[in-house]
């Protein structure tokens, strides 16, 4: 849960949007790095009411109207298809943006900040860790059936909310910018980590120079598959609906799967402090292929993208390693941190994962091969 409180200006927020009830109260919920999420509670005629007020960040995300359009067209497309196949009584299934009194997706309080508002998905929750096989088989299941309903999205190409979002080879070079400026001092204490980052170079540019000779496709993908952006039912534990749509935007399939993979197969939270607690765990690895192969976006993957499917997972550890150095060497000026050493013992975290899965590199291979059978 974040601590961060809710701002003494929230009440004009709340009254810009189109809810329904009286205000009951607001409380900070969740537990992503980048915005700020509320908890709200109105009281209407049949009973209490919830829903989820988000103040975006607009220091990362600066195109705000832009980004909620994204939003708007991919939430309108689901509902879409969720009303044709289950009818209305599915539709918790596709997040529900709030409109503004006045028909807008987002409003901005007195100081410029940009805030949405969603309906909370009643009668389902989410988690931060992977507990289960049938978790990771359930959540991948659901981020390729999420890819593949957003295959036929009209209206052109989404806008890039966060350009070169997963481009390895520009997060390098920032990385190696942020090396190069040590801007604030602390290059020489993290010399093994810049050492390890540079190691693994070569790395960067694999899905690249696939995707440059056409070998690899690029889609409409989520870029944020952690396991705490599905919504499982609290009954079932099926998923309900896929959310944390910030970041939907051409992109990989590979990255959807390697980003889960990092996130649902491995063994440990991504910033335990004692980074050898860090491993993926191959059975996990077997869920997530079942489920993603088993989806409705497997038939569509290529021998290539399923022979990278490990490699996948490994990628987006480095990716996510060298943003967390890049942002400890910066200053911590991206991710919220708990404590000063927060970045870097996440970064150390997800090197020892890149570590452990190319011990595993074969094994995983195996794994994709028997379940593609
Ligand atoms: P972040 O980008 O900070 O990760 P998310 O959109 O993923 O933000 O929201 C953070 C958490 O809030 C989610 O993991 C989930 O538990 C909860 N949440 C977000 N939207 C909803 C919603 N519409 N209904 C219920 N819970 C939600
Ligand atoms: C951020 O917003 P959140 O917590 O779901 C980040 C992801 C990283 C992740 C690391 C917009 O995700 O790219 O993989 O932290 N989102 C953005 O946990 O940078
Ligand atoms: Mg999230």
């Amino acid at each position: 849960m974040s601590n961060t409180p809710v701002p003494v200006d929230f009440s004009e927020v709340f009254a810009a949007f189109a809810t329904e009830g009286a205000f009951v109260s607001a409380a900070a919920y969740g537990s992503g790095h980048i915005n700020e999420t509320y908890l709200v509670v109105t009281n209407t005629a049949r009973g209490p009411r919830r829903y989820v007020f988000q103040k975006v960040n607009h220091r990362i995300f600066k195109n705000v109207p832009a980004l909620m359009e994204n939003v708007r067209r991919v939430t309108e497309h689901i509902r879409a298809k969720v009303r044709a196949s289950e009818g209305e009584a599915a539709a918790r299934r596709a997040l529900t943006i709030v409109p503004t009194r006045d028909g807008r997706t987002f409003t901005q309080d007195a100081g410029g900040g940009y805030w949405r508002a969603y309906d909370f998905v009643e009668g389902s929750h989410t988690v931060d860790r992977v507990e289960t096989e049938a978790q990771a088989r359930v959540a991948a299941r659901a981020f390729g059936d999420f890819q593949a309903q957003l295959a036929d999205l009209p209206g052109g190409r989404l806008h890039e909310t966060i350009p070169n979002f997963h481009h390895t080879r520009s997060r390098f070079e920032t990385f190696r910018g942020a090396v190069t400026a040590d801007a604030v001092k602390r290059a020489a204490e993290v010399r093994a980590e810049i050492d390890f980052a540079f190691s693994r170079e070569a790395d960067a540019d694999v899905l690249l120079s696939r995707l440059a000779r056409g070998e690899v496709s690029e889609r409409v993908t989520h870029n944020d598959t952690k396991i705490n952006n599905v919504m499982l039912d609290d009954a079932t534990g099926r998923a309900v609906t896929v959310i944390d749509l910030d970041t939907i935007m051409p992109g990989l399939p590979l990255y959807d799967f390697g980003e889960m993979m990092r996130t649902s197969a491995s063994s440990t939270f991504e910033d335990d402090p004692v980074a050898e607690n860090m491993k993926v765990r191959l059975p996990l690895f077997r869920a997530l292929v079942e489920g993603y192969l088993g989806s409705a976006v497997g038939g569509v993957l290529n021998a290539v993208e399923r022979d990278h499917l490990g490699f996948a997972g490994k990628l987006m550890a480095y990716e996510n390693g060298i943003r967390f150095l890049t942002d400890y060497l910066q200053g911590d000026t991206y991710y919220k941190i708990k404590h000063p050493r927060h970045n870097l013992e996440r970064c150390r975290t997800q090197f020892a994962l890149v570590r452990s899965i190319e011990v595993e590199m074969d094994a995983m291979r195996k794994i994709v091969e028997e379940v593609s059978k």
